[in-house]
């Protein structure tokens, strides 16, 4: 008889590998936020990705006025400073940065830009819309983003609106004049926000229509990297995550046609951990955690080593001496969705890293998860 797999046994280098497969498969987002100091360009960061990358990043300016703040999933391209009245106008300050920035790497190229403005002004000063226009030029999606929008809630009707004001801006942004005479600004959209009241308390307003407008714009090529960065759209990530669990689950299938004695199941392992790796990657878990790589990897073979010890599988109708193709199937689709609450539940903050040690055992799948599993795939046939 050989031994109970034990999560000492399980070799983690899948779940290293699975997770430096992952990033480079997603790759980077790259958002240039373009505004005048103090607009809320840092603010707004903050609330959809949910870091505060100028602190982590810090270094120099790559230019005067912009500076590159990057993590795996995300590059932010923060862009102020610009000089007014002074002999150089601005849209061509902003041409010498946008040279500067295309000398760059290719992972470092902007996607979207968020030009951003106080909705508190009236309307765009003309060296703005020869920025935007100088944004367009290059090709660039822009997003015009209306920053510290006071929402006021109506005393009788209770409804949520702006300002007389702000609405007199957007309503000039929709049909801008010059001088009477009609003018055209080249951006996309107009996106009203906030990140907080005026007090800085609350969680902010137009942030899921900006995470989505911003999303639409984005190449196909940098959506999912994009959908990773940002912290607002949960469902975003699900999405990304299922088709992971049903790989893997197939791959298990597949492992397991010549059904395994119940011993070696954690051959199945390597599987297990390849698919929670590119889940931790969907989650930021390791962002989100502070974990090292290696110390997650160790929580996922737990994890896994735990799913397919053989007191489990003996307890599953059908399993006897050996893993079929059906229950090695249930057992992987099993352990990804219980790996993959744990990082929702992470990522959303219900699990804080020092509870971490002691709440992984709720999500490792007991036998009933897996009988689930079985019936939903006999049910799916
Ligand atoms: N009332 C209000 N204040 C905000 C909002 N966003 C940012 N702020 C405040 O505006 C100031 C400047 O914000 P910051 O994000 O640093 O602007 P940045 O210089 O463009 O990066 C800070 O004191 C923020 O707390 C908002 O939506 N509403
Ligand atoms: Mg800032």
């Amino acid at each position: 008889m050989s031994a109970e797999p034990e999560p000492s046994n399980i070799d983690e280098t899948p779940f290293l590998d699975g997770m430096s497969d992952a990033k480079s498969r997603y790759g980077r987002f790259n958002l240039a936020v373009i505004g005048a100091t103090g607009v809320g360009k840092s603010s707004l960061v903050n609330a959809v990705f949910g870091r505060d990358l100028a602190k982590v990043g810090k270094g120099l300016p790559v230019t005067r006025g912009v500076h590159y703040y990057s993590d795996d999933s995300l590059g932010i391209w923060d862009v102020e400073g610009f000089e007014i009245g002074t002999p150089v106008p601005a849209a061509e300050q902003l041409r010498g940065h946008l040279q500067e920035i295309a000398k760059r790497p290719k992972n470092e190229q902007i996607s979207v830009v968020w030009y951003c403005v106080k909705s508190n002004d009236d309307r765009l000063a003309p060296h703005e819309i020869a920025m935007i226009d100088e944004l367009s030029r290059a090709g660039l999606p822009v997003i015009l983003v209306l920053t510290k929008v006071d929402w006021l809630r109506n005393p009788i009707t209770g409804q949520r609106g702006v300002s007389k004001g702000v609405e007199e801006f957007v309503n000039w942004l929709e049909k801008p004049v010059d001088n009477g005479q009609p003018i055209s600004i080249n951006y996309e959209r107009v996106i009203l926000t906030s990140t907080s009241d005026k007090h800085g308390k609350g969680k902010g307003h137009g942030l899921g229509e900006l995470v989505a407008e911003t999303l639409s714009l984005s190449p196909k090529n940098e959506q999912d990297a994009f959908r990773i960065a940002q912290r607002l759209n949960l469902p975003w990530k699900r999405e990304l995550a299922r088709p992971v669990i049903a790989a893997a689950t197939a791959a298990a299938a597949g492992a397991a046609t010549v059904p395994l004695p119940v011993a070696d199941a954690v051959t199945l392992a390597p599987i297990q951990l390849g698919m929670m790796a590119r889940i931790a990657v969907i989650y930021d878990i390791e962002m989100k955690t502070a974990l090292s790589t290696s110390s997650l990897a160790n929580l996922g073979a737990q994890l896994a080593g735990r799913a397919l010890a053989s007191s489990l599988i003996k307890l599953i109708p059908g399993a006897g001496s050996v893993v079929n193709a059906g229950v090695a199937a249930a057992l992987t689709g099993a352990t990804g969705e219980g790996w993959l609450r744990l990082c929702e539940h992470v990522h959303t903050g219900k699990i804080r890293l020092d509870q971490m040690d002691e709440a992984w055992n709720q999500y490792v799948p007991g036998f009933l998860d897996v009988i689930r599993k079985m019936a939903e795939q006999r049910v799916g046939k």
